[in-house]
């Protein structure tokens, strides 16, 4: 077991980010055993779970017209339109079948309101309204997360790099972790996370 001020932190695994999904990640379910592997390891183990109302607006289907995965306009800056994902209590929201959730003491939905998304574990797509998760973190003394899930250029890279900027040491399981890859987000994400000081293993 690792020190009680280290945290695993899942991020987004979900029926509708694995193969057969609404928005699946390629090998997206490939993670799910070495996660539960891993979580045996950490006294503290959190999981979040995109959780969108169907009236979301980073879905394409809510602005007529517009194509999955081209960008928009919103008042926090640019977002991706993606095609309708993990809407609140369907079978693409749960989380993976084989996924050990039983393991996690904090389970913390994000992008639950209509009108702006919520990428990282920490803040909504504006960068400063809380989900609530870094004061979960400090009030049980943790200094330290690891990041596995998915994607790794989109809501672990988010969740990496405010866990930085909130003072955390922060590790990014490469080999837990599957990426989108829209438009080179992949590589431009490692850049920022290395920048960050993010440590990559795997
Ligand atoms: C995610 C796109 C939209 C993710 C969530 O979990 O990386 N990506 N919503
Ligand atoms: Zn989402």
């Amino acid at each position: 077991m690792r020190p009680a001020t280290d945290a695993l932190i899942v991020i987004d695994v979900q029926n509708d980010f694995c193969p057969g999904g609404a928005l699946a990640v390629a090998g997206g379910g490939e993670i799910v055993g070495g996660i539960n592997a891993l979580m045996t390891d950490f006294p503290v183990v959190v999981l979040t779970q995109d959780w969108h109302p169907g009236t979301h607006l980073s879905f394409a289907d809510n602005h007529p017209g517009a194509a999955p995965y081209s960008l928009t306009d919103m008042p926090y800056g640019p977002q991706v339109l993606w095609p309708a994902h993990c809407v609140q209590g369907t079978h693409g929201a749960d989380f993976h079948g084989a996924l050990r959730t039983s393991a996690a003491q904090m389970v913390i939905r994000k992008g639950f309101r209509p009108e702006i998304d919520s990428y990282s574990a920490f803040f909504e797509n504006d960068k400063v309204t809380p989900t609530g998760l870094e004061g979960y973190l400090r009030a049980r003394g943790v200094g330290h997360v690891t990041l596995v899930g998915l994607a790794t250029d989109f809501c672990v890279a988010y969740s990496a790099l405010d866990a930085a900027r909130l003072g955390f040491g922060v590790t990014v399981r490469g080999d837990l972790a599957r990426a989108i890859d829209l438009n080179g987000s992949l590589a431009a994400a490692r850049d920022q996370m290395a920048a960050a000081g993010v440590v990559w293993q795997g």
